[in-house]
């Protein structure tokens, strides 16, 4: 028969696996020192990052000067609001990633877009983060470095599950 303390440990491992990735979540400074602002590149800010499922974006600016909208395709084409989304405008506007695709935002005040380049696309990953999780579709055209990223947090929470696993033991 089987010791309660087997379960526990087996208890014990799965969650560790599955909160430390989420515990990696990354929060971006859209523009960083920049900010949302205007006349900023905003595609080439994005260019080098890997943004995941639970990451976060933060768009700074001084409240009432800007906003930051959600858009569609069409939208974000045309630099225009369609869809009467409610803008943001705290100046400290935090939206955290919630699903994987593409990912479109523009600042709603006129010409801010269409000719002061205020407007973001990004591509959300699926958070491939748990040992669990099938490899996503964008396995084949990932970086080098995102790949190095996950092969620590792997190494790193196998490790976790031996260190865990063994104290486990320890307590059988
Ligand atoms: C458009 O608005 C509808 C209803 O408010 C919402 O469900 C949908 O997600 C919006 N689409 C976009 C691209 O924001
Ligand atoms: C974007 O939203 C508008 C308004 O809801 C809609 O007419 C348009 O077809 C949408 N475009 C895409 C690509 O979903
Ligand atoms: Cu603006």
């Amino acid at each position: 028969m089987a010791s309660p303390n087997i379960f526990f440990t087996v208890a014990v491992v799965v969650v560790t696996a599955f909160a430390i990735p989420s515990s990696w979540a990354t929060e971006y400074v859209v523009g960083d020192e920049k900010g949302w602002s205007l006349d900023f590149d905003y595609q080439s800010w994005a260019a080098g990052k890997e943004f995941r499922v639970g990451d976060k974006l933060v768009f700074k600016y001084t409240q009432g000067v800007h906003d930051v909208v959600k858009v569609n395709g069409t939208e974000f084409q045309q630099c225009e609001v369609i869809n009467n989304t409610v803008p943001l405008r705290t100046g400290n506007d935090v939206i955290t990633l919630l699903t994987p695709g593409i990912k479109w935002y523009i600042c709603s005040v006129p010409g801010h877009c269409a000719t002061r380049n205020m407007k973001l696309s990004i591509t959300v990953a699926a958070d491939v983060g748990s040992p669990f999780s099938a490899p996503g579709p964008n396995q084949g055209s990932q970086t080098p470095s995102s790949s190095a990223r996950e092969n620590a947090a792997s190494s790193f929470r196998g490790w976790i599950a031996v260190i865990v696993t063994f104290l486990g033991v320890l307590l059988v």
